[in-house]
């Protein structure tokens, strides 16, 4: 890709897109000063067409994204599954490019939508590029591919108004949802903490199909991907997300950037679930569909690898926005299955980048390009960047030796796994898709109780933004063969009859699905140091230190920006104001006051660590603080670190409360 990248402007003159060097950028060629401007002004003309022409379609689904270089290591050799090169040596550093994304939301929307977010990989292996192009939640709306334009189209803004904007919560979505119930469990985990990620680094990854891996001898695995991320998966709460949607509508991708250009490099493990093929049956599922899960605890997740994200972009558009994946994009070794939805993608992609990218050469563009050479009988379109020698374009061919020419499996030529294959031709779907809501109550029985009253809370959040009570009382009935008493809590909040019970049976969990019990560190949170002129010095100096100690983020915030002096004569520069950043930017806050506060400060910073507690975030008092803290009188002291006197090991109190992450047990009321 190297060679692509443009030459560095500086001290350069500027010329046309011929090269004609430029004299004059700011005036059009006009006759006399005032006179009319002239058409033979070729640099106007040049300029003003490139602008004219500068947009491209944004991507019909996932148009907001965002995207970060790394590169992926094995930990050990995965031989004995596949014979894919990039899967057997661990010492080998394969290059990866991977874009993040909401779904529904256009290319200008916000960052932080409830939505599911998209998590492509790009390894570009030596035997070409492979693309996992995955979510972050491990099952989909809908088994079979043919359904896909309904459910976009439900769920995008409705066609007359086009409202709302990246949001779910609207008559045509749930009204989709209650006429096609294999949504579901998808449906649940959107209502989950997982559709309102903290952060693209704090987020797991799927494959949600079943894949096949094969080895060199022609031996076929079932395989699902999953990346987990070293920093565990962790999630806004709802109110946050949605004042964050104004406050920072980039709130996600700067977090991304920030990290990287910090050194806090984005870190996912690679894991992957094996069933053998004799073993396809074996489940009270169908292997094969896409709104199942493989419960871990049945399947174990076996790591393999890391991929570590380390360097942004240089040019946004080039790169993240003309990164062109396909599930297609496999090297030997891996190969599909009949999973229905599957197959569908695999027409889709292709299809839609030629509209997108404006032609069938966009493989050439220095993002897509396989980092190996590649040779065929392809020629022309749109944008041909290659120019290809000699006069023989085709295949057989004697006049060029018959080049390029095809190879055999052992010298690395891609061999479809030959699974073999009968029927009858029809338009159904298999009786083992039938059933729609076990997994579901499999997620619902898995939560914590806090993600349960989130869930509840997000239904309730989501159907009352719906007019037609009919809609919204077929959610409800819907959902009670998830879970009886989950469907009565929003029943009760729309009016709604709620539902007779018939409980459901299902009565297994499956602990890995909570993030509770996912990794929680303080590395790399971000703390807002609330101060005003007259602080206590030495008291911020140890928590800032303690703070920067544990690899937690700083940031001074006060009312004006430039240096705030402390009482005993130091001063710290504030980069931050109340007018700039709410407590939403950040997950945790440290109040430590100052004697010279003025009123407006103080309604400030009550202000502040009030939302905070509404957040359930882990707070720090001190002085003032503590005092402004106090004069609140909030119910519960759950999660909140005061500095009392001689206290010691205060900081490193909070330190382990930012750890903690959420105190979801404090009584906010
Ligand atoms: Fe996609 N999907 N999808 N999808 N998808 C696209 O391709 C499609 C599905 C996913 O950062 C589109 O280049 C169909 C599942 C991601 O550039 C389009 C079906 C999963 C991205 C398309 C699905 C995904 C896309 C739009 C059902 C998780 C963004 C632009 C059969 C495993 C990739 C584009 C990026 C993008 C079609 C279902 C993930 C229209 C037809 C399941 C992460 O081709």
């Amino acid at each position: 890709m190297e060679q692509f990248r443009s030459a560095d402007n500086e001290d350069k003159a500027m010329t046309t897109n011929q090269g004609l060097k430029i004299s004059e950028d700011e005036f059009s060629l006009k006759a006399g000063e005032r006179g009319p401007s002239l058409i033979e002004d070729f640099h106007f003309r040049e300029k003003m067409t490139h602008f004219d022409h500068e947009r491209i379609p944004e991507r019909v689904v996932h148009a907001r994204g965002f995207a970060a270089h790394g590169e992926f290591e094995l930990y050990e050799s995965m031989k004995p599954y596949t014979k894919a090169k990039f899967l057997q040596n661990p010492k080998v550093k394969t290059p990866v490019f991977v874009r993040f994304s909401t779904v529904v939301g256009s290319r200008g929307s916000l960052d932080t939508p409830r939505d599911a977010r998209g998590f492509a990989t790009k390894f570009y292996t030596e035997e070409g590029n492979y693309d996992l192009v995955a979510n972050n939640i491990p099952v989909f709306f809908i088994q079979d591919g043919i359904k896909f334009p309904d459910v976009v189209h439900a769920i995008k803004p409705e066609p007359d108004s086009e409202m709302p904007q990246a949001s779910a919560a609207h008559d045509t979505f749930w009204d989709w949802v209650s006429q096609n119930q294999e949504s579901a469990n998808m449906i649940m985990w959107l209502m989950s903490d997982r559709a309102i990620p903290r952060s693209f680094r704090m987020m797991e990854g799927f494959g949600v199909h079943t894949f096949r891996l094969v080895n060199d001898e022609g031996k076929a695995h079932f395989v699902k991907f999953h990346w987990k991320p070293i920093l565990g998966t962790h999630s806004l709460v709802w109110d946050e997300a949605q004042k964050l949607g104004g406050k920072d509508p980039d709130f996600i991708r700067r977090d991304l950037w920030d990290a990287i250009n910090l050194g806090n490099h984005a870190e996912y493990e690679l894991g992957v679930q094996i069933i053998e093929e004799k073993d396809e049956f074996a489940f009270d599922f169908d292997i094969l569909d896409a709104t199942k899960i493989w419960p871990e605890e049945d399947v174990p997740v076996r790591i393999i690898g890391k991929m570590t994200l380390n360097r942004n972009v240089d040019n946004f558009f080039a790169e993240t926005e003309q990164v062109a994946f396909h599930p297609g994009n496999v090297v030997p070794g891996i190969d599909f299955t009949n999973d229905p939805l599957l197959q569908a993608r695999l027409f889709s992609y292709t299809d839609t980048q030629l509209l997108r990218l404006g032609g069938p050469n966009f493989h050439e563009l220095p993002i897509n390009r396989p980092v190996c050479p590649f040779y065929n009988n392809q020629r022309d379109g749109f944008h041909r960047q290659t120019i290809n020698k000699g006069k023989v374009s085709y295949h057989n061919n004697s006049l060029a030796n018959n080049s390029p020419h095809t190879v055999n499996e052992a010298e690395g030529g891609y061999v479809h796994y030959q699974e073999k294959v009968e029927g009858r031709k029809v338009r159904a779907r298999s009786e083992s898709f039938k059933d729609h809501f076990s997994h579901a109550t499999l997620f619902w029985n898995s939560m914590s109780e806090s993600e349960k009253q989130h869930i509840v809370d997000a239904f309730r959040f989501e159907l009352s933004k719906v007019k037609s009570k009919d809609i919204q009382q077929n959610v409800v009935d819907m959902f009670a063969n998830v879970d009886v008493e989950m469907a009565t809590s929003f029943a009760k909040t729309l009016n709604a009859t709620p539902p007779s019970s018939q409980k459901p049976t299902v009565t297994k969990s499956s602990p890995a699905l909570s993030q509770e019990n996912t990794p929680k560190k303080a590395t790399t949170r971000k703390v807002a140091v609330v101060i005003a002129d007259g602080f206590h010095g030495g008291n911020v100096k140890e928590m800032v230190e303690a703070l920067q100690g544990a690899g937690v983020q700083v940031a001074i915030l006060s009312d004006k920006l430039g240096p705030i002096h402390s009482s005993d004569g130091k001063e710290i520069e504030s980069m931050h104001t109340f007018l700039t950043d709410g407590s939403v930017a950040f997950d945790a806050v440290y109040i430590a006051g100052g004697a010279n506060a003025d009123k407006p400060f103080k309604e400030n910073a009550k202000m502040f660590m009030k939302e905070a507690f509404t957040h359930f975030k882990p707070i720090a008092v001190t002085n003032e603080g503590k005092q402004w803290f106090d004069e609140q009188q909030l119910s519960d002291e759950t999660g909140i670190i005061s500095d009392v006197g001689e206290t010691t090991g205060f900081a490193s109190q909070f330190v382990d409360a930012i750890a903690s992450h959420r105190f979801w047990k404090r009584n906010i009321s």
